[in-house]
């Protein structure tokens, strides 16, 4: 009931019903997996199915974004560890030309979740960014996110840049999003690449040995 609700909600763009519904299926004692699965994942997959058709076009993909977000949002606590001592540190980004950001905010959360600080740099993040972002915060971990095929290549150049300026033995490199492939990842020069949130969560926690 409150898994098909949020689903459509989250289709129909409805930010405010959508983390209300999140709320309610949360104190109903469902689980968080299950929310993001069964209703926020499972809306913006038949969102996704429909821009592909050209049944929707940007601005519903929009509005159901921010619904997407908005209830993650909510998911957050219940998703993150409380209180947990960190055990060390990653970067995030979505690659420089692309704008999407579900998917990485997700991955965030899920790291956040096993007690990894995380510093999210944001969307559209270029080479130079990502250099002088190892060189602030010193993380263990660089994780990159490309959505579109003609964007993916830009998680190549950044690789190419961490190694340039001689910082590529300081961190491990995950890269991931949906048209990207562990062959892809080897062939870039990337550490690991997972397909979904939780094993990337998963691969960090390997990377960090803990
Ligand atoms: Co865009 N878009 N979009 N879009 N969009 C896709 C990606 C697309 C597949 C839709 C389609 O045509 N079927 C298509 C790409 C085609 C291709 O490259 N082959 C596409 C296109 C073409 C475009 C535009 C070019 C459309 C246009 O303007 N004509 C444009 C590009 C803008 C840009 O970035 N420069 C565009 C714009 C947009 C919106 C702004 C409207 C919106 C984004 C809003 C936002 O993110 N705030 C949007 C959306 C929402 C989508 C779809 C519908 C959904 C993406 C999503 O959030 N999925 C998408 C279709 C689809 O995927 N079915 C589509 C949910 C999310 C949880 O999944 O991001 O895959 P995902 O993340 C997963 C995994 O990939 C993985 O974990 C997550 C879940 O567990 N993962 C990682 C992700 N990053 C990871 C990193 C890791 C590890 C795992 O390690 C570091």
């Amino acid at each position: 009931m409150y898994m098909q609700d949020i689903s459509t909600q989250l289709q129909k763009g409805k930010a405010r019903d959508v983390k209300q519904l999140v709320q309610e299926a949360l104190d109903a004692g469902i689980s968080p997996v299950q929310i993001l699965n069964e209703g926020l994942i499972h809306g913006m997959s038949v969102i996704g199915g429909k821009f592909k058709n050209n049944e929707v076009f940007v601005p519903e993909v929009l509005i159901a974004a921010r619904a997407m977000n908005a209830g993650l949002e909510i998911l957050r606590p219940a998703l993150v560890l409380a209180g947990t001592k960190s055990r060390g540190k990653a970067i995030i980004c979505t690659v420089q030309g692309d704008l999407h950001d579900i998917g990485k905010n997700l991955v965030k959360m899920m790291i956040e979740g096993q007690g990894v600080d995380v510093v999210d740099l944001g969307v559209d993040i270029d080479s130079d960014t990502v250099v002088e972002a190892i060189r602030v915060h010193q993380p263990n971990v660089v994780c990159l996110s490309a959505l579109l095929t003609t964007t993916m290549m830009n998680q190549k150049a950044i690789i190419d840049a961490i190694r340039k300026a001689g910082l590529r033995d300081r961190v491990r490199i995950l890269v991931g999003g949906a048209p990207v492939t562990a062959q892809f990842a080897t062939e870039i020069g990337a550490d690991g690449y997972t397909a979904d949130a939780a094993s990337a969560a998963e691969a960090v926690l390997s990377f960090l040995k803990v």
